[in-house]
């Protein structure tokens, strides 16, 4: 990688020039590399891992893979392949990391320094989550939540609440929920989750549990640490609680991702990725000047759904000197990105436009 780390041997097969190594566990996707791409390439979608990867060998008999389903009628352990006879569905959405943009905050935060690479559009296919419900009798009364656990051994000594990944969503998430076995066209990788990954379109990363070993149906929220107190937003200098909002659903939001350093004068294609979170988009808004006047940019490619990016586009003249581009998507709910954005200790969910502006200078 350009920044002097080299790929960890996990991800050996990523391309080195197109990411930013911030650690072992943390690489990101260069902001140019993203460009107008409408899907991710694999080789270069970021990694963000809370606990080391577990052993290849995990995905050396794919098929063979278990995982216990529990708050069911009918609980049972399946294999990957029995899953793969209950139900496919292919859905593109954008996985991204709580923490993406987290270095656009003006206080001081710890954690990954992401600027907006730790995110990228990916298509998915898998057994939708409420098939595998239905060929077990249903959910069980009283369950409010849908919890997916990680597939890491928890070294021997340590509370696994403390440590391992756990993640619970509100239940009514099994609706658009896929337990992934492919990732852009591809058994999904290891370092992404293989061989069976929990996929929740229009959430945060943080709910897409990799290595899945066990999917419930369950009264509460998990007990583990990750659920309890980690990925909760709230103010600068206040410790984590379950009162406090979980990092659940994304925010409508856009980057621009060229040009991104001088620039020639005269005409200009900027370009960049816009996400509704949730939502379809409406429009995406490009400024030249900081965000003092805006020209609709046009969008490239199919529309993937309401879970993916869409890549768009604005040709603009640019004169000579300094100009901040700005881009500022809208969802057809009327969400639209804010100028500012409150500060929160952890330094999630950063939508803000002005940050995300990028300085070019026209010489
Ligand atoms: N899963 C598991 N199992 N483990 C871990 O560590 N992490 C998280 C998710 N899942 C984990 C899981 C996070 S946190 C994120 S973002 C994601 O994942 C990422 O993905 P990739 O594939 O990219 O690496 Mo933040 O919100």
């Amino acid at each position: 990688a350009q920044d002097g780390k080299a790929l960890p041997d996990y991800v050996a097969w990523k391309d080195a020039d197109d990411l930013i190594v911030h650690s072992k566990q943390t690489l990101e996707t260069r902001r140019g590399a993203i460009g107008s791409g409408l899907v991710t390439p694999s080789e270069d979608l970021y990694i963000r891992n809370n606990l080391p990867a577990p052993s290849e060998e995990i995905v050396a008999d794919r098929d063979a893979w278990e995982v216990n389903v529990e708050g069911v009628a009918e609980p049972r352990a399946i294999t990957l392949g029995e899953l793969k006879t209950l139900g496919v569905e292919t859905v593109a959405c954008v996985l991204q990391c709580s923490g993406n943009g987290r270095a656009f905050f003006d206080h001081e935060t710890s954690g990954t320094q992401w600027s907006v690479g730790a995110a990228g559009n990916v298509v998915w296919t898998g057994v939708p989550v409420r098939d595998v419900v239905a060929a077990m009798g249903g959910v069980a009364d009283g369950m409010d939540w849908l919890t997916g656990t990680g597939g890491e051994e928890i070294p021997e000594g340590v509370p696994k609440e403390t440590i391992q990944v756990e993640r619970s969503v509100p239940k009514a998430a099994m609706e658009r929920a896929i337990l992934a076995w492919e990732m852009n066209g591809q058994p999904v990788p290891l370092a992404h989750g293989g061989p069976l990954r929990l996929v929740i379109p229009g959430y945060y990363g943080v709910n897409n549990v990799k290595y899945l070993k066990r999917l419930a149906f369950t009264e509460k929220e998990s007990p583990n640490k990750i659920q309890q107190t980690s990925y909760r937003v709230r103010p600068v200098g206040e410790k984590g609680a379950p009162s406090q909002p979980s990092m659940f659903e994304m925010n409508v939001k856009s980057w621009i991702t060229g040009p991104l350093e001088d620039a020639e004068t005269g005409k200009v294609q900027i370009h960049g990725v816009a996400m509704g979170g949730t939502e379809t988009l409406e429009k995406v808004e490009v400024s030249t000047d900081g965000g003092q006047s805006w020209n609709e940019a046009q969008f490239l490619g199919p529309d993937m759904g309401p879970y993916a990016w869409r890549p768009f586009v604005l040709i603009a003249d640019l004169g000579q000197g300094s100009h901040l581009l700005a881009s500022r998507a809208t969802t057809v709910g009327g969400q639209a990105q804010p100028e500012e954005v409150e500060p929160n200790e952890r330094g999630y969910g950063h939508n803000g436009w002005r940050a995300h502006a990028v300085d070019v200078t026209v010489l």
